[in-house]
């Protein structure tokens, strides 16, 4: 095939190319200021319609010879630009990474966000307070279930079938079971010493369930602490020797009780225990309705008839038993005017108790 272009022309042409380059068309890639701008340059200068690719594209119209000469010659030139290409898009690639990094940036040393810290209720505080002062003196926690049988609820406590506590206007009797919910948590006692001989050393916190009218100071659910201690020779003695203790650590040294006779068919005699009212010292104010005195548990050396009826021989072992309404002393203690504000869970109520935690 005969040569269409002249060795001359080409080369005018390459001098033109490469002149045009080195008076300052490469410069603009190396200060492309962005990668939308070079890409740009690289249309200009390399792309299909440059003058560089049509020089290159030129080459086959020159003789064999002059191509094998001049050609690397082009090609050598190109790869010059190609490469301040290829250095200047590294270039702004790196710079737009450390942009985004720039932007996203964290500062690792602002403080975090407090995650919302939950609490526990004071329900919770005021019953674990309660049951830890009893473990501590050497009582073991005992539990048992909400559905129990009238035996362990009644029966077996000396608690007579007509007794009105059996009526279904004060218990929760379940439809279609022999079962009902227990009232008290006497029946984990029961069930305790049905399961081993004495003696026994126990505290039986929970909840209990009674068909109550419910206002300002009964709830229909609430919560106990009962305690039961049996052993040889234990009396009414040793009753207010434990319970002055557990009054003093939960209410201070100094508490003052007094104990009143009263009556529970699970014990005999039975009592009514008071502190000396710790808002007015005595002197007489709404907290303790101007008696001078808080009502605070009910206990009594346990009824021998019990302790038969779990087949402990009375005449062996003897013993006494408790109980703390959970819900009354958590009122006295944070002075919560209403019952039902401990079942709301509205958190305004309950953030007031975050220094309970320990
Ligand atoms: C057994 C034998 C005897 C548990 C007792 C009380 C007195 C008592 C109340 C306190 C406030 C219930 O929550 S409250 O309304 N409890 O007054 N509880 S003696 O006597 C027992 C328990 C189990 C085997």
């Amino acid at each position: 095939m005969e040569p269409t272009t002249t060795r001359d022309a080409w080369q005018q042409a390459y001098a033109r190319v490469e002149s045009g380059l080195r008076a300052g068309g490469v410069d603009v890639i190396a200060t492309a200021a962005s990668l939308e701008e070079l890409e740009g340059r690289r249309v200009e200068f390399l792309g299909r319609s440059s003058a560089l690719t049509l020089l290159l594209k030129d080459l086959k119209n020159l003789g064999l010879d002059d191509r094998r000469e001049l050609g690397p010659q082009a090609q050598a030139l190109k790869a010059a630009v190609e490469q301040k290409f290829a250095l200047r898009h590294a270039e702004l690639e790196n710079a737009a990474d450390g942009a985004a990094l720039q932007k996203d940036a964290v500062d690792l040393t602002l403080p975090s966000l407090r995650p919302p810290r939950g609490r526990l209720h004071p329900l919770t505080t005021t019953l674990s307070a309660i049951a830890d002062i009893f473990q501590r003196m050497g009582y073991s926690w005992a539990e048992g279930p909400f559905a129990e049988d009238e035996r362990h609820n009644f029966s077996a406590l000396n608690i007579p079938d007509d007794h009105p506590a059996r009526d279904s206007h004060d218990t929760f009797y379940l439809t279609g079971l022999p079962l009902l919910l227990r009232t008290h948590t006497s029946t984990v006692q029961i069930r305790a010493m049905e399961a081993q001989q004495p003696p026994i050393r126990i505290v039986c916190p929970g909840r209990v369930f009674r068909h109550e009218q419910i206002d300002a100071t009964h709830s229909a659910v609430f919560h106990q602490v009962e305690g039961l201690v049996v052993d040889q020779n234990v009396g009414f003695a040793d009753l207010k020797g434990h319970l002055q203790t557990f009054l003093e650590s939960l209410l201070g040294k100094d508490t003052k009780t007094r104990f009143r006779p009263s009556y529970f068919p699970f014990t005999e005699p039975s009592t009514e225990v008071d502190a000396k009212c710790f808002f007015c010292s005595g002197a007489g104010c709404p907290s303790c309705k101007h008696t001078g005195w808080i009502e605070l548990l009910g206990a009594g050396v346990v009824n021998p008839k019990v302790l038969s009826n779990v087949g402990w021989d009375p005449e062996k072992w003897s013993g006494f038993a408790f109980g703390i309404g959970v819900e009354r002393v958590a009122m006295l203690l944070h002075g919560v005017p209403d019952i039902r504000d401990f079942y709301i869970n509205d958190l305004r109520f309950l953030r007031q108790f975050d220094e309970d935690i320990a």
